[in-house]
Formats: C-alpha cells, sequence, structure tokens
C-alpha cells in the first residue's frame, strides 16, 4: 500500500519529512498540494486533515500531521534499527529536545523574523526579530559542539528537521558564518546525508528565490 505525503517542495517541515523517508528508504507517494491556489482548503484534503496544514502523511488507516511526529513515526515503524530514533530514554530525550527547540524556537523565530514581510505586507524587517533567531542559533551551535550530528556521532531524526530550518535559513540570506558548529554541521549535512539533494536541495532554492525577492532592501 503506498504511503501517501501531501506537500510542497518550499516548506521545511516538508522536506524534514522527505529526508526521513529517504534515510529509512520508504519511496513516498508525493501528492503535491499548492497553497497559494488554496488546495489545502478544498474539502477533500480537509477531511484528510482538518487543520489543512502540510505535511500530511497518509499510511494505512493512518492520517498523521505535525512534521516532527511524521518523522518519529516513519524512523519507528520503517528504519532498519532504532539508531534514527533511538529508544534509550536518554538519547531519545536529547532528539526530542531538538525537535521541539527547532519548533518553538528556532524555526519559530525565523518565521517570526521574515513571515511579516514575506507574507503579511509588514514593510521593513524588524532587527529586534533577527536577534532573537540569533540567539537561537546560538543555542543551536552550543548543541551541536564536540560531536558530528545534532545528537551525538550518529545521524538522527532530529538532524532531519534541524536542516530543514537552518538550510532555510540560509538561501533566505540569515548570515549563519558566526555560528561556527552550524556552518560546520550543515556543510556535513550536505555531504552526508542520504537523499539530501534530491529532498531538500529543489525546494530550499525556491523557497530561497521567493524570499531574497521579497526581503531585498527590507
Ligand atoms: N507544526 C507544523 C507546521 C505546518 C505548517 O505550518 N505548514 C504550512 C506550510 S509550511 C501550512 O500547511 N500552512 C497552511 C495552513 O496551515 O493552512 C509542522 O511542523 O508540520
Amino acid at each position: 500500500m503506498p504511503i501517501d505525503l501531501y506537500y510542497m517542495p518550499m516548506s521545511a517541515p516538508c522536506r524534514s519529512v522527505m529526508l526521513t523517508a529517504k534515510a529509512v528508504g520508504v519511496d513516498l507517494n508525493l501528492k503535491l498540494l499548492d497553497l497559494t491556489a488554496g488546495e489545502h482548503m478544498k474539502p477533500e484534503f480537509v477531511a484528510i486533515n482538518p487543520q489543512h496544514c502540510i505535511p500530511t502523511l497518509v499510511d494505512g488507516d493512518l492520517k498523521l500531521w505535525e512534521s516532527r511526529a511524521i518523522c518519529t513515526y516513519l524512523a519507528s515503524k520503517y528504519g532498519k534499527d532504532d539508531s534514527l530514533y533511538p529508544s534509550d530514554p536518554k538519547t531519545r530525550a536529547l532528539v526530542d529536545r531538538l525537535l521541539y527547540f527547532d519548533m518553538d524556537r528556532l524555526y519559530f523565530r525565523f518565521g517570526e523574523y521574515v513571515y511579516p514581510v514575506m507574507f503579511f505586507g509588514q514593510e521593513k524587517l524588524d532587527p529586534a526579530k533577527l536577534e532573537k533567531l540569533h540567539e537561537a542559533l546560538g543555542w543551536l551551535d552550543g548543541f551541536l559542539a564536540g560531536h558530528d550530528w545534532a545528537v551525538g556521532n550518529s545521524v538522527t531524526v532530529a538532524d532531519f528537521v534541524l536542516v530543514a530550518s537552518v538550510s532555510t535559513f540560509e538561501v533566505s540570506g540569515i548570515d549563519l558564518s558566526k555560528h561556527r558548529n552550524v556552518t560546520a554541521w550543515l556543510a556535513r549535512c550536505k555531504n552526508g546525508l542520504r537523499g539530501y539533494h534530491e529532498a531538500n536541495t529543489p525546494g530550499v532554492n525556491d523557497i530561497g528565490k521567493m524570499a531574497k525577492a521579497k526581503l531585498a532592501g527590507k
């Protein structure tokens, strides 16, 4: 039975799921949903996900949204072992912390900074919001110190979630250079994550073009 993913390549949460699927070797049945055309509000999609957001995964009778929950589900159900979402409680807690950190601080602060200008007609970017984003990137820099991947020296779903966010910041013109552990880890992800260039690069390039056009001179 195919596993459907309703998605848009530009969306960072969708790309984190696509990266996870690559890592576990699941061939997703990709169903493009054009948010700009309002396709997510069509009754047939709202019947699947009343919250009408992407990514949305349909695996048999399971209809799942929230990208981080989808990533941990795919890793738990289809991973060849538990390395991507470790079953050891302490290691899993460290992975979970980064998933929540990404949602509640890191990606959230990026959205707070750029979305008002990109999507809601605000004239100017707010430098105080950029400072808050850099504060979160500084915390990420600390989390990444002393090891190759987000949690220790083996890839976990935290890497997929975080890299979907951080690569989006990079192409949107956020200067990452002062966060040395972040830039080194980002390069490692680009070179070392299975399927990175297929699952992440096209969408991130598209959002980068849009962000640069909308944020130029702001
Ligand atoms: N916390 C959610 C956020 C999902 C989200 O905001 N998706 C956006 C696209 S990136 C969306 O579907 N927006 C349309 C809507 O919510 O109606 C996740 O990580 O999956």
